[in-house]
């Protein structure tokens, strides 16, 4: 049985209210987990969360909230502050966020070993790029290692893309590596990321031990049988900590600050603090440090193209936030305006 009681954080408020944790959602139904109870609980967003009007308000999973109790319910009515939040931009054309996970402490990028496209640094970089943004520590797990002989060659390339990251190697299906992975989420709240098939079902299964789920074969009612991971959930540790099993992300479309691109790209960024112009774009200013570490062989070129790349969409995204931005302020004000009018043209309040 889950002691929800230990997750309690937070002091509770003379407020008749009830602090729980999201431990799952689906569509407009959550669940919570609740202090003092060992069942998760429904919930439901009030009519003001609902409608609020940024996706970005709404609570997900890792969130800490406020309810009221319903009885059979309890209606969310407020999110508290995150201390971190993993956002990615929603697939498609709109610019907007989509928080995935939040308050962890640890984001765990999961790659495979099984050979193909599940072992990808240009992917890694985009991971880690929004795990820098979301304020938790990265943490990079290799795992399919028993399919693979020469783990520690893949580690020494995953250091390329991630330099100063932790990188353990795991393999679910043998239990290699459990150990390790279980001391770095302690007391702490991970989220695993990244392409799906690389094992991070699994290996909430194999962390999860005996309490929980299959592979492929999360059951949910009676009906569904099989299927793979939909929507991100919380699971207790009985190691201690908290563990967020998210669906692959078949787009990782950048979300964040252009600062988060240098964290990821932290030798380049060391370059260009050499750079002569502050706001050097390392793409042939005279007196370029990164141009001249990249000549002599100090930074490597697919690194490089990766950093401009990455560069480009962020400030691409930033100039589409704020034309977004003055868009909507234009609206508000048109509304504004129309009802200053409409106001001066009504007689009777005069
Ligand atoms: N050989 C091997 N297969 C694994 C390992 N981890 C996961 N798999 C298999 O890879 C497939 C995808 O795993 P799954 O956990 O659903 O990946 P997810 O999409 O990242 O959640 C499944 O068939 C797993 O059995 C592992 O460490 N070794
Ligand atoms: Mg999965
Ligand atoms: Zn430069």
């Amino acid at each position: 049985m889950v002691d929800w009681g230990k997750l309690i954080q937070i002091d509770s408020k003379s407020d008749g209210l009830i602090t729980a944790r999201v431990i799952g959602v689906n569509r407009e139904i959550y669940q919570l987990g609740v202090v003092g109870r060992s069942k998760a609980v429904r919930g439901e967003l009030s009519g003001r969360l609902r409608f609020a009007s940024e996706s970005g308000e709404l609570p997900v999973v890792g969130d800490w909230v406020r309810c009221a109790d319903q009885g059979d319910f309890l209606l969310i009515v407020d999110v508290l502050p995150r201390k971190t939040i993993l956002s990615r931009k929603t697939a498609g054309i709109r610019t907007e966020e989509q928080p995935l996970a939040a308050n962890v402490d640890v984001v765990a990028i999961v790659q495979g070993l099984d050979g193909g496209r599940n072992f990808s640094l240009r992917g890694m970089e985009r991971y880690l790029t929004l795990a820098w943004d979301s304020g938790a520590t990265p943490l990079i797990i290799l795992n399919k290692a028993d399919l693979c002989e020469e783990g520690e060659a893949f580690r020494n390339e995953a250091e390329l893309a991630a330099p100063g990251v932790d990188i353990l190697i795991t393999s679910a299906v043998e239990g290699k590596g459990l150990e390790e992975v279980k001391k770095k989420l302690k007391g702490r709240t991970a989220v695993l990321i990244g392409p799906s098939g690389v094992g991070k079902s699994a290996l909430t299964n194999a962390l999860l031990g005996e309490e929980s789920r299959e592979t492929g074969a999360i059951r949910e009612g009676d009906k569904r049988g099989r299927h793979t991971t939909t929507s991100s959930r919380l699971f207790p540790l009985s190691s201690g900590g908290w563990l967020i099993d998210s669906p692959g992300l078949k787009e990782v479309q950048l979300w964040g600050e252009e600062e988060s691109v240098d964290d990821t790209f932290s030798e380049i960024r060391e370059w260009a603090e050499k750079c002569r112009f502050k706001d050097c774009t390392h793409q042939g200013e005279p007196g370029c440090a990164v141009q001249e570490a990249l000549r002599d062989g100090l930074i490597d070129p697919g690194r490089y193209g990766a950093y401009l790349d990455l560069r480009r969409e962020m400030s691409w995204l930033e100039s589409r936030r704020s034309e977004k931005y003055h868009l909507e302020e234009r609206k508000k004000g048109k509304t504004l305006s129309k009802h200053i009018r409409s106001m001066k043209s009504d007689k009777s309040i005069y």
